[in-house]
């Protein structure tokens, strides 16, 4: 079982993890009430106050393809919600975790390149106890929590137990089986499949119907003209036609 540190407050759960990279052992989960520089993709900001949980998981040099932890980290957030919630939230491609139409999880996956190895940090930020004041429509106007959706409060504790052996689990077959065992999952839950999105991709800006997953994790979409593009998680961002979703 991983070792799992407990943190009143920090500025970045993965730059934690980041900057004592070299004494924490494989698998170390660190979670924190609060973060006061929580971080997104691409420089962006993760909203972070107390009553969510944000959590980073480390894997020592994991023999495999990174840019496909993310999606194991949507499939282990997935399960845990759906068994402490009874809700089952579904995927936007790569990394978001939605329910009724709205982000409830954002996950942001670092390497770090130390000891000639990579590690991988998997951050996972799941919006859990904050009502309808957390989430300022002019801010966050695709955000939502599980008490918003569901009207109950979670215990952040066993959600941060939960995702780690979830995350630990899945991990562990995916290095013996490659992502093709989790492939049929991640696609009964994903909200793009048959859905017109716009890709924004290497500069550009395609519009296409997402088809499924490919066993690499790349996003299939079908143009207009028929061909077929896939698209790597690494590059691209994902935005329904008309919105979020
Ligand atoms: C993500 O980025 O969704 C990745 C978020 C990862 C957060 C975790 S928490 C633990 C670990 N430590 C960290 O410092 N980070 C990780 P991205 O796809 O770039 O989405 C960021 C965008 O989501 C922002 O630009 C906002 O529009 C929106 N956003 C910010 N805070 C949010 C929140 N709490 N809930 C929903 N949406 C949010």
């Amino acid at each position: 079982m991983a070792k799992i540190l407990h943190l009143p407050v920090v500025d970045s759960t993965n730059n934690y993890m980041k900057n004592q990279i070299d004494s924490l052992p494989d698998r170390t989960v660190v979670w924190a009430d609060q973060q006061t520089g929580g971080k997104g993709r691409l420089g962006r900001n993760w909203s972070s106050p107390v009553g969510n949980l944000y959590l980073s998981m480390l894997f020592r040099d994991p023999a495999c393809d990174i840019s496909l932890f993310p999606l194991l980290c949507a499939v282990a957030v997935s399960r845990a919600i759906k068994s402490q919630a009874k809700v089952t939230p579904l995927v936007k491609w790569p990394n978001d975790l939605v329910l009724n139409g709205k982000k409830i999880c954002g996950i942001l996956c670092e390497s770090v390149i130390s000891n000639a190895a990579v590690q991988v940090i998997c951050g996972i930020g799941v919006n859990l106890n904050l009502g309808k004041e957390g989430y300022p429509p002019e801010q966050l106007p695709y955000a939502t929590s599980l008490k918003i959706e569901t009207g109950t409060e979670y215990s952040i504790e066993a959600l941060a137990q939960g995702v780690s052996a979830e995350l630990e689990r899945i991990v562990n077959i995916y290095l013996k089986k490659g992502f093709a065992a989790f492939r049929e999952e991640y696609e009964s839950v994903l909200i793009n499949r048959g859905k017109t999105v716009k890709v924004l991709y290497q500069n550009q800006t395609v519009t296409a119907t997402a088809l499924g997953i490919a066993d690499n994790g790349n996003l299939l979409c079908q143009k207009e003209d028929g061909t077929v593009l896939q698209i790597n998680s690494g590059e691209a961002s994902v935005r329904g036609l008309y919105g979020y979703v």
